[in-house]
């Protein structure tokens, strides 16, 4: 990853020397893994260029249009796409590529010929993104492309970003756009954070209140959760949720960009908006109200209530059916066990399953276990599987094909890969984009608090060195986060 910040420096450098000859520059971000320059005649893109895709073949025609998008929005200039052969100035796309890994792709730039030959579609769209990045922004206009061969692939199976859509709400058209920022960066994987204690966020047919209640809070906090004391509140009721409609579309716009959207209902804690809409669901059964501010809070899904599961399994019917994911993520942070502890009916769901804590995890904890693999065994029924935060570990009994996501740090990811349980890297201190990007807090807007320069980042290496190499292929790859407590507007985001 240090490369990158190298080939930033480069491209910075270049843009500082006022360098116009050539301003197209392959050293992108995520930097390919072989760039290598043939000595010919560079290839001059202009408004004769025509981008070709094979004939009949659908998602290359798409990726073509994506390509001609680009180079308009960029130069200006409008470029035909064509099915089938050309002589001329060609843009070639096709998926003759050899290689294991299917989001692999080469580029070839010839004096006459660009060529983005992908071992899939998906490979190809990455060649494309590549492409597009190369074009220095500064001088779209100059669209001198030296010849080269490039040849990259992946090295994660798993590149993703999240957003949480509770604390703030940003609407169908900001979604989009930051799908396209991924799809920028070659991410495949878009965590989407659904539901949190501030706010219920996505329409559920069988549950109405979810969102008529749910999904609107009295108030909002105002300044920082634990510097600014006493708390003060704007007086204004904050909400919005999707509906399955704008779902649907969401997920196919993500689709159309190889990026599968992960929807995550976060449970049994972070769950005071559900408890809002159906206090029956909670161990005390009354007042609760839609966080108004950020935080954890001790009421939670009450799992000794067969009403919960009832409820959680209607949620996730409607959820798969939205959203065609493979990977369903469950959330399972930050749940106390205050409420569980003294509630009868937890007690007594304890008991029934014959919880008794083993030393080092206490008998809720093993309840909180046991709450995750019920709807992971229903969830696997429709051939899905579960992503749970690293707090899954808790009460460790969780099945094998938990997937666990290391928040608090690389520890829960370590841990889950040495149990041979898949994980994602996504350790706050590296890459948690709440944070703080500048060393002056004075200087930085209101945040959660930690700096997190962009260096950091860079260097961040899912494998940890204390894994062995069989233990390493357990990681699946990392995850930045977007948490937006602070983050009130698409343009702060
Ligand atoms: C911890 S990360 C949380 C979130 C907060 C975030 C703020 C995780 C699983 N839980 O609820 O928004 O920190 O950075």
């Amino acid at each position: 990853m240090k490369k990158l910040l190298f080939s930033t420096l480069a491209l910075c450098l270049m843009a500082c020397c006022k360098e116009t000859k050539p301003v197209v520059n392959y050293e992108v971000i995520p930097l390919p893994q072989s760039i290598e320059y043939t000595e010919q005649e560079p290839f001059q893109l202009d408004a004769k260029t025509v981008i070709t895709y094979p004939q009949g073949n659908a998602l290359q025609e798409k990726n073509a249009s994506f390509l001609a998008s680009y180079i308009q929005e960029l130069s200006g200039m409008p470029i035909k796409t064509q099915a089938g052969v050309t002589n001329g100035k060609r843009i070639v796309l096709k998926t003759d590529l050899q290689n294991a890994n299917q989001e692999a792709y080469q580029l070839t730039v010839t004096s006459d010929q660009i060529t983005i030959d992908g071992a899939s579609p998906a490979g190809v769209f990455y060649g494309i993104q590549t492409l597009r990045k190369s074009i220095d922004v500064t001088h779209p206009k100059a669209l001198v492309f030296p010849t080269v061969v490039i040849n990259d692939a992946p090295r994660f199976a798993y590149r993703g970003m999240h957003f949480d859509v509770s604390r703030h709400f940003f609407t169908v058209d900001f979604i989009k756009q930051y799908i396209d920022i991924l799809a920028l960066h070659n991410l495949n994987k878009f965590h989407w954070h659904l539901t949190d204690d501030q706010g219920w966020r996505i329409e559920i047919k069988k549950y109405p209140r979810l969102t008529e209640v749910g999904s609107m809070r009295k108030e909002t906090l105002i300044g920082h959760l634990l510097k600014d004391k006493p708390h003060q509140f704007d007086g204004k009721p904050y909400g919005g949720f999707y509906t399955q409609e704008q779902i649907k579309e969401i997920v196919k716009y993500a689709q159309d960009r190889y990026i599968t959207i992960i929807p995550e209902i976060d449970i049994p804690g972070h769950t005071l908006a559900v408890l809002t809409a159906y206090p029956e669901l909670g161990c005390t059964g009354k007042d609760y109200a839609v966080g108004t501010k950020w935080g954890v809070f001790d009421d939670v899904l009450c799992a000794g209530n067969e009403a919960s599961y009832k409820f959680l399994e209607d949620v996730f019917d409607e959820l798969t059916e939205l959203f065609p994911s493979k990977y369903i993520h469950i959330g399972g942070d930050e749940c106390p066990k205050t409420r569980w502890k003294e509630c009868p009916k937890c007690q007594a769901k304890i008991k029934a399953l014959g919880l008794k804590g083993d030393g080092e995890h206490t008998a809720e904890q093993q309840l909180q276990g046991y709450v995750v693999s019920r709807i992971e065994q229903f969830l696997k029924k429709k051939g899905r599987e579960v992503i749970g935060w690293d707090e899954i570990l808790e009460g460790n009994n969780i099945s094998q094909d938990a997937i666990v996501m290391s928040w608090r740090g690389t520890e829960g990811g370590i841990a889950a890969a040495q149990r041979h349980n898949r994980a994602i890297m996504t350790p706050h201190y590296s890459l948690y984009f709440d944070y703080n990007q500048g060393e002056d807090p004075s200087k930085e807007p209101l945040s959660i608090g930690e700096y997190l320069p962009v260096k950091k980042v860079y260097d961040y290496e899912p494998i940890d060195p204390k894994l062995t190499p069989e233990q390493g292929k357990y990681i699946l790859g990392a995850q930045a986060n977007l948490w937006t407590e602070y983050i009130a507007s698409p343009a702060h985001a």
